[in-house]
């Protein structure tokens, strides 16, 4: 399996992520890729190749233009406006003050943007986002040119960033951005499965009402797990996309003797709407030394879920998510994949 890398990723390095009331040095950090990099040294894989450029085209196939136009300008006008920090939202509309539009000066107009606040954006964060979608296409582009699978090393990573929202450490939804690339190509119908521990919020909002991607996320509970605000197992699609989103929230403290119920309940769901590709959104903060994560999966564990998901057996690109035990995060993420590997026959 190729994975596609750019070092373009340390452009992301934000200071300060807003964590129990405290700025502190953010969890999703580039010494996390350079984990996984060293793991895939250690173990190799496949060739570790670069990105190609796609432009923004395929960008604004999920995201609304005005939006990304915010994500280009908001630290020049954060500066401009003489803020000292990192740009950090502080004010929404909500359902007390819903006005729907983006206020003119950057301190609203942040928060017109931000599904959370715990996630700054500063100097490198707009090109290190764009070139992580880049990462994902690419590692598209090479499964729907005939490879088996993929990985799209991304970071920053993607499964929260919404139509028209970021937050959640999420600019850009890359995997989003990967499935509707195999769409825009002529896919009938493409599978995303998100096994981060964090409901993928985003890609679900993005395809909500499609019947052409299926949307599947198994998750901490929202009543207990960030982002709280998605995520029920009653959200089952809208409209034409009706049937086609499918959540399992399990509970804080869920290990793999429930997480994989779960897992062998999605794959059914999966194989029954025949995707001619799937997406899987690989967090490993299922671990249970995550330190801001609550299920208990062990490094085992991601080894046996590799292997069921090649059981699948459909063209495969596992996009990189999250996962924030540094020490294991290596081991874990390529677990998952070569338990991958050895389940294809
Ligand atoms: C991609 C991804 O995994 N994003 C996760 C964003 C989580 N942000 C808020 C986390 C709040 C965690 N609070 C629990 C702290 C326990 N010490
Ligand atoms: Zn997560």
């Amino acid at each position: 399996m190729k994975t596609v890398y750019s070092p373009d990723h340390r452009l992301r390095d934000a200071k300060t992520e807003l964590s129990g009331g405290v700025l502190v040095p953010p969890f999703e950090s580039p010494v996390r890729i350079d984990a996984i990099i060293a793991e895939l040294e250690a173990r190799p894989l496949g060739d570790i190749v670069a990105p190609q450029d796609h432009g923004l085209a395929p960008l604004e196939r999920v995201h609304t233009t005005d939006y990304l136009t915010f994500l280009a300008e908001c630290w020049s006008e954060w500066t401009a406006a003489g803020y000292e920090g990192e740009a950090i939202a502080n004010t929404w509309p909500s359902r007390a003050m819903p006005l729907d539009r983006p206020p003119a000066e950057i301190g609203g107009r942040i928060g017109y943007y931000a599904l959370a606040a715990e996630t700054s954006i500063n100097e490198g964060t707009w090109v290190a986002a764009q070139v992580a979608a880049h990462v994902a296409l690419s590692a598209g582009k090479i499964v729907a040119q005939g490879e088996r699978s993929a990985f799209a090393l991304c970071r920053p990573p993607g499964h929260h960033a919404a139509t028209d929202m970021f937050g959640g450490y999420c600019f850009i939804n890359n995997a989003a951005v990967c499935a509707q690339a195999f769409i825009d190509d002529g896919a009938r119908r493409v599978a995303t499965l998100d096994v981060d521990v964090h409901h993928g919020n985003g890609t679900q909002q993005i395809f909500y009402d499609r019947p052409d991607v299926l949307t599947v996320s198994i998750h901490g509970d929202p009543s207990t797990t960030f982002p709280y605000f998605l995520g029920e197992a009653t959200e089952t699609g809208a409209g034409a996309g009706r049937g086609c989103n499918v959540n399992y929230p399990l509970p804080a403290g869920t290990a793999y003797d429930r997480w994989r119920p779960a897992l062998d309940d999605a794959l059914e769901r999966i194989t029954a709407f025949d995707p001619e590709a799937v997406v899987i959104s690989l967090g490993v903060d299922t671990f249970e030394k995550d330190p801001i994560s609550p299920f208990k999966l062990k490094s085992e564990d991601f080894r046996d879920y590799g292997r069921r998901l090649a059981s699948l057996d459909r063209p495969t690109v596992f996009v990189m998510e999250g996962g924030y035990a540094v020490a294991e995060l290596g081991a874990n993420t390529v677990n998952v994949l070569c338990g991958f590997e050895e389940g294809t026959i």
